[in-house]
């Protein structure tokens, strides 16, 4: 009886992709010589591809955010500016698509005519867009990479951003995103955790009034927050979710949940799509699945989200140190012999099976001829091996 009386409200949800540091064109040569680090190159474009098929076909999202780097260099080849606006065109038949210019395009981005197309809404000023559906509404905010002094000017630039208003809206919207392309303090990669510096924002100065920052630059998925004045980075969480009103997040494994409420928002880094570099050769790469729930009637109280790191098979990365003085140069090449089998065993098809790099210190008298047999036998594998020499370093 209660039932009929009672009628259940029908959630509703808005669905969004964030990805970021995509850099098309990086290892990719239009004449290659090299074709394993040619096919490399190619895989960034692919990977993508495919995210954006998978979530718009599949998962069915709203809209994408990109944080910046979408291409390596400012000035791509036309050929590498063909390849990734096709996938970026695809994706704007379905869906709108908010983007950043990052550093490597010097705070521009090289697309052209696309700019002016319905769907590609692209931060070259701080600026804000209203994105609707089902009478919900999520403002998306953004900047282009500050080049100098980002610590001094964020709070300006951000307030300015939010401000800016593109798309007019009539009244306050539901949710609010920082969508940005900077160094957040405390933000961490391998063995270093940014800190101080003129270019390295303060979480504080970042409005309360937004929900969620996602940002890119660091190549490292993390999330980030202020938890009694000490900043937590954390890489490993992959799935959490927030209550909207009370500023609540929730970090979900599968053996607990711990909730956290903070006053400032969370900031996202949802770190590059493949390696980049081999700086990168231990952190899970992918891209943020996120999910705003809500109440037909848009009821405040009744607003969640949830943010889910999705990780992606990216290549297979080695980092090989070679002191000659403490093992015979045989006996290394022996064992390198031994890993680029077991990549090449372990790889399920025809593409790049692994990069291998191998940095030899103290090589003495050897010579490359020594080892660029093991190159050529690398390259029949499918592992794309790569060398340097490092001098004896002069004893002080
Ligand atoms: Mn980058």
């Amino acid at each position: 009886m209660k039932g009929d009386l009672q009628k259940e409200e029908e959630r509703k949800s808005i669905k969004f992709l964030f990805l970021s540091d995509t850099h098309f064109g990086v290892h990719y040569a239009v004449k290659p010589r090299n074709m394993l680090r040619h096919q490399y190159g190619k895989s960034f474009f692919n990977k993508v591809e495919q995210i954006f098929q998978s979530n718009i076909r599949k998962n069915k999202i709203d809209f994408i955010l990109h944080g910046g780097d979408f291409f390596n260099r400012s000035e791509p080849f036309p050929d590498v500016v063909k390849k990734a606006t096709s996938s970026l065109l695809w994706a704007a038949k379905y869906v709108p698509i908010y983007l950043i210019p990052g550093n490597h395009e010097r705070s521009k981005l090289p697309i052209g005519l696309l700019e002016y197309h319905e769907n590609i809404h692209i931060f070259s000023k701080p600026c804000s867009y209203l994105f609707e559906k089902d009478e919900f509404r999520v403002k998306i905010a953004g900047f282009p990479y500050i080049r100098h002094h980002a610590q001094k000017k964020i709070k300006p630039v951000v307030s300015k951003a939010w401000k800016n208003e593109i798309t007019k809206f009539r009244t306050h919207p539901h949710y609010s995103i920082l969508l940005m392309h900077q160094l957040v303090q405390g933000s961490r990669v391998e063995h270093y955790t940014f800190n101080r510096g003129h270019n390295v924002v303060k979480s504080r100065d970042i409005p309360p009034y937004f929900d969620l920052v996602a940002t890119g630059h660091v190549h490292r998925y993390q999330s980030l927050y202020e938890d009694n004045k000490r900043i937590v980075s954390s890489h490993t969480q992959h799935r959490m979710s927030q209550n909207v009103p009370s500023k609540t997040w929730c970090f979900i494994s599968s053996s607990k949940q711990e909730s956290k409420s903070f006053p400032n928002p969370m900031i996202c880094y949802s770190g590059s799509c493949e390696r980049v570099s081999m700086m990168e050769r231990n952190e899970d790469k992918g891209y943020i699945y996120g999910r705003i729930d809500f109440n037909e009637t848009i009821n405040h109280q009744s607003l969640k989200m949830e943010l889910e790191f999705i990780p992606q098979p990216s290549v297979i990365m080695k980092y090989l140190k070679w002191d000659l003085t403490i093992k015979p140069l045989e006996q290394s090449m022996d064992e390198l012999k031994f890993l680029i089998q077991k990549l090449y065993t372990n790889h399920s098809d025809s593409s790049l099976a692994g990069i291998i790099h191998v940095s030899i210190q103290n090589p003495e008298s050897t010579q490359f001829s020594e080892i660029s047999p093991l190159v050529n036998y690398a390259k029949e594998k499918g592992v794309l091996l790569t060398f340097r020499w490092k001098k004896k370093e002069k004893e002080s």
